[in-house]
């Protein structure tokens, strides 16, 4: 008998690995770490010399730190995909120059005759131009008015190498169309993340100002490649700590660091920030001292961090402290906060997400209640940052109807990045398509064509500032959120936070080519399954409009029966109201009449039965179980089989990745086969234990084609998950 010193487990993988390495041309070991700026060496010979003659040479005009990190991406980026050094020349000495810098810092880069493409780039924007220098040799130039649109237009310039397009014709010019983009991170100063799936938060509060966690500059990077300019580094569920100076000097040194990459620092302000390290006894925002108090606080922020963006308030919120607790509106709140913040050129982004347990009317509509009658009284330097939806990221939710109804306060969009009622990070749910059909509704607040997104980019209302800001899906883990599928969800919230008009498949496309590898044969299967993961996941958890049914506290997985919490509107019968009639939530002139808040026509259309979209039946209708749907079906038939359609897509799902596993790494591979392999799984739980407790109700069989549930209902409810992640009681 040899003797193995390998377990043999380890030596069929080892195994498998080295054969991988050898037949898969250009496949390594991936930890997913590079994120979309990986930068492999071009794999189409033709294009590959076309890129060395186009980019034989690179002249980078400035110095500053931003140009500094435009030199370094660039070399990186070539080195690697060219896989050969691209010299940096002091002036162009022969064909295919590669020129990056603003006019004013290069004579050379002035005499191109640009500056209409650049007035249309705006302060951020960008030209990327195939030209002809003097000595009629070709060269490309990426310039822009700043530097930090240089170093957004250098990651562009990449993209298109990492996707392989061809550059010897190039005209483009890009501009943002919103002004702020922005993450919002739910980080905790002890580095727990509230529904962050991830592990623990990027931020070495601990080990700041002194230890600069090389992954902050990458992070930067990565903003910066999609356009994203800002970020708040904390919790909206805040703490009063950060404002101290112990903790300005570290968000100081992540301010210094992230500078360069264009992404401003902002921080969360807990409204009664006076009293708890204050020494005030009151937090009234109308009283004299605690206004001075603020004052004081905000110039000594900007004497830590000069480029201060502003703060994010979650205010009268789930427990928060705010203006109400002393007899003031929102408004009174922000606006205190907003004067401070204004002869520094801050800004108050004030969310909307509040309900009130002492409020009976309809969870849904309350934010709109407290918000409308406000508008026009805000100062110039407050957002009002809504959800994309009226209750809180459900799987699928109608856009907020305050999008469109306060033309005189600039509203800011809110999405979730991080997929707290989608599936954690394991379930494999590409969130575009959900935003894009937030951003194409229409809200007719000015007539046809007043889409959400035309609210936000400031151009139905003329808004001042424009925002869009995204909860983020970022931690620790080595693939920074938590698999692989979940980075493009990042990628997805700068690119259309830059462009709302991108499609959710020409993003997904890019980012594939970006992340994996250009192959047809891997890219369009992939694009296939990403782009129909979302509506897979509204099948098996919430289908036709049903929201909110998901595990107290930690959201994880099904329980619908819930109905002992205190506050009615944290329990799942409140929002599904099954009875032996029917399932959902009336919401019409009948009911709540939520459906008032929406602007004609589509008031009547979400108010009739016979208009609603099917996608949001049950969302503003309760519904009998006999209730013939458009295909002829029984509702409770219709529903069943949605659960089990979502279902099948996911095994769909396993079957396209097991198919197109070759083209790619075996370590990012295998690890989004076991994610797919604990969705399908869960998507039968989702399925099951539903079925299980609405059969209660309707009392009739499942129909034919769906699967019957593995255990009884009483075992789905009595599981329980006190330590599932994100959630810190
Ligand atoms: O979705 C809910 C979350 C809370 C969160 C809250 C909010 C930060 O369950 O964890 O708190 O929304 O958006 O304020």
């Amino acid at each position: 008998m040899p003797v193995h010193p390998l377990p043999r487990s380890l030596r069929s993988w080892l195994l498998w690995l080295s054969l991988t390495l050898l037949l898969v041309p250009g496949a390594r070991a991936e930890d997913g770490y590079a994120l979309w700026l990986r930068y492999p060496r071009v794999d189409d010979a033709a294009r590959l010399a076309a890129y060395r003659a186009t980019l034989a040479e690179v002249y980078v005009a400035g110095a500053s730190p931003t140009m500094d990190a435009v030199r370094d991406e660039i070399r990186r980026g070539l080195r690697g995909l060219l896989d050969v050094e691209v010299p940096e020349v002091a002036a162009p000495t022969r064909a295919g120059t590669l020129l990056l810098g603003t006019p004013a810092a290069s004579p050379l880069i002035a005499a191109l005759a640009l500056e209409d493409a650049l007035q249309a780039a705006g302060e951020e924007g960008y030209v990327i131009r195939s030209v002809t220098l003097d000595a009629g040799r070709p060269a490309t130039v990426v310039a822009s008015h700043t530097d930090l649109g240089v170093l957004y237009g250098t990651f562009h310039l990449l993209r298109l190498l990492q996707t392989h397009h061809p550059i010897d014709d190039l005209d483009l010019v890009s501009a943002p169309r919103i002004q702020h983009r922005i993450l919002n991170h739910w980080d905790n100063l002890d580095r727990t993340v509230e529904r962050g799936y991830a592990g623990f938060s990027l931020w070495d509060w601990h080990k700041l100002p002194d230890y600069l966690d090389p992954r902050y500059t990458d992070y930067a990077r990565a903003n910066a490649s999609i356009g994203i300019n800002g970020t708040v580094l904390t919790n909206v569920n805040a703490n009063a700590w950060v404002l101290t100076p112990m903790y300005l000097e570290k968000a100081a040194a992540l301010a210094d660091l992230f500078r360069p990459y264009g992404l401003r620092v902002y921080l969360t302000a807990r409204f009664s920030a006076p009293i708890e390290i204050g020494g005030l006894d009151t937090a009234d925002p109308l009283d004299p001292a605690v206004r001075a108090w603020w004052q004081a606080k905000v110039d000594e922020i900007y004497r830590y961090i000069p480029d201060f963006g502003g703060f994010l308030v979650k205010a009268n919120s789930e427990g928060q402290p705010g203006p109400q607790d002393y007899g003031r509106t929102h408004a009174d709140g922000a606006n205190m906060l907003a004067d401070a913040l204004a002869p520094h050129g801050g800004l108050v982004m004030w969310r909307a997400f509040v309900y009130a347990a002492e409020n009976p009317e309809d969870r849904a509509k309350q934010a709109y209640d407290e918000f409308v009658p406000l508008d026009g009284t805000f100062r110039d330097n407050v957002l009002v940052q809504v959800k994309n939806g009226p209750i809180d990221f459900q799987p699928r939710e109608p856009f907020h109807p305050l999008f469109g109804a306060m033309p005189q306060t600039p509203l800011m969009m809110e999405f979730q990045i991080t997929k707290e009622y989608l599936g954690f990070a394991t379930h494999l749910v590409y969130l575009a398509p959900m935003w894009k059909e937030v951003l194409d509704a229409d809200t007719y607040a000015r007539g046809p064509g007043s889409t959400v997104a035309r609210v936000i980019d400031g151009s139905l209302h003329g808004y001042d500032h424009t925002g869009m800001a995204g909860v983020a899906n970022t931690g620790t883990d080595r693939n920074w959120s938590g698999s692989h599928f979940d980075q493009a969800n990042w990628f997805a919230f700068g690119r259309l936070a830059w462009d709302p008009s991108l499609t959710a498949e020409a993003i997904a496309d890019t980012w594939i080519r970006m992340t994996f590898t250009n192959d047809p044969a891997f890219v369009e299967p992939v694009k296939r399954m990403m782009l129909g993961s979302w509506e897979a996941a509204v099948h098996y958890m919430t289908p036709l409009g049903l929201h909110h049914l998901m595990g107290t506290g930690h959201h994880y997985g099904p329980a619908p029966w819930v109905d002992t919490l205190s506050r009615p509107e944290w329990n799942p019968v409140y929002y599904h109201r099954a009875d032996s009639v029917g399932i959902g939530f009336d919401r019409t002139a009948t009911g709540s009449d939520a459906v008032s808040q929406y602007a004609p026509p589509l008031d009547s259309i979400y108010g009739h039965l016979d208009t609603v979209p099917e996608k949001y039946l049950l969302w503003f209708h309760h519904v009998p179980w006999a209730y013939e749907m458009p295909s002829g079906r029984t509702l409770w038939d219709e529903l069943a089989l949605r659960y089990q359609a979502g279902v099948d897509t996911v095994r769909a799902m396993q079957a396209t990745w097991a198919a197109v596993g070759h083209h790619i790494d075996a370590e990012r591979f295998e690890q989004v086969r076991v994610f797919l392999a604990i969705q399908e799984k869960e998507a039968r739980w989702w399925r099951d234990a539903s079925l299980s407790y609405w059969q209660t109700f309707s009392r009739r069989p499942l129909p034919e084609g769906v699967e019957p549930p593995a255990h009884t209902l009483d075992y789905y409810r009595s599981l329980s998950f006190p330590y599932a992640p994100g959630h810190f009681p």
